[in-house]
């Protein structure tokens, strides 16, 4: 995994070197989900993505290529600056939510959105519009809780409920519900990559079937 491009404007955007060909995977949520922290747990790497304690660490569209050992294909998976951080002004607003209509909507957009919601947390309205966005704009979506090494049984299952209410669609893309994740106990990371290939359409390469037995090497029960 490596970082391939920094983009903080529209017109960087527009004008960035990035090899367009390949598929993209978004990961949106709300500033301090933990966006930046799953790109690096991910990627088995510490500091790849810059993340922090304080809320709006990142404030570019950065796109990482991902590429598996002995595997042609590859893709993009792309980490966004998050949304709802009340002390950002207006016009940082504002320009956070250009540059994301210009990406999430424009001819190069993701074909999946990554939907990070904090697991501690009943479903907030700036999630639930972020769904609604996708649905509105046809992008394909699915949900991922965070922080799930702070999260009791109790979180869980009421997320559960919560986000099938909310959003019954889920179901049809994803029903076991959301994806519990940490990146402190690497809960969910095998699960997660999983879905990401599918969402970019690498599927991980299924197993060839097991060679016949050489003739004469078959056991013979007596
Ligand atoms: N306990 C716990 N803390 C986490 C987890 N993931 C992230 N954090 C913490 O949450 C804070 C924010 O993490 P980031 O990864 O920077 O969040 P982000 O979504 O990229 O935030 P922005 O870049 O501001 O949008 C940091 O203090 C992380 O250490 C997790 O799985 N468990
Ligand atoms: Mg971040």
């Amino acid at each position: 995994m490596e970082l391939a491009s920094t983009v903080y404007t529209i017109d960087q955007l527009h004008k960035a070197e990035i090899d367009w060909s390949l598929p993209q995977v978004a990961l949106a949520g709300r500033s301090n989900v933990g966006k930046s922290s799953c790109l690096n747990c991910l990627g088995n790497r510490k500091n790849l993505a810059r993340t922090s304690a304080t809320p709006g660490k990142t404030q570019s569209v950065n796109f990482f290529r991902i590429r598996f050992p002995g595997e042609d294909a590859a893709f993009h998976l792309v980490d966004l600056p998050g949304y709802g951080y009340a002390r950002r002004s207006k016009s940082e607003r504002d320009k956070w939510a250009a540059l994301m209509e210009a990406y999430l909507s424009g001819a190069r957009r993701p074909r999946t959105v990554v939907i990070l919601v904090d697991g501690r947390h009943p479903p907030q309205q700036l999630d639930v519009d972020l769904v609604d966005y996708c649905r509105a704009a046809g992008l394909d979506w699915l949900l991922v809780c965070t922080k799930a090494d702070k999260c009791s049984q109790k979180d869980k299952t009421a997320r559960l409920h919560e986000w099938r209410e909310v959003a019954p669609d889920m179901l049809l893309q994803d029903r076991t519900g959301p994806l519990f994740f940490s990146s402190v106990t690497r809960q969910g990371r095998d699960a997660l990559w999983r879905k990401l290939r599918e969402a970019a359409g690498v599927p991980e390469s299924v197993p060839a079937a097991m060679p016949e037995p050489a003739p004469g090497t078959a056991h013979q029960s007596s």
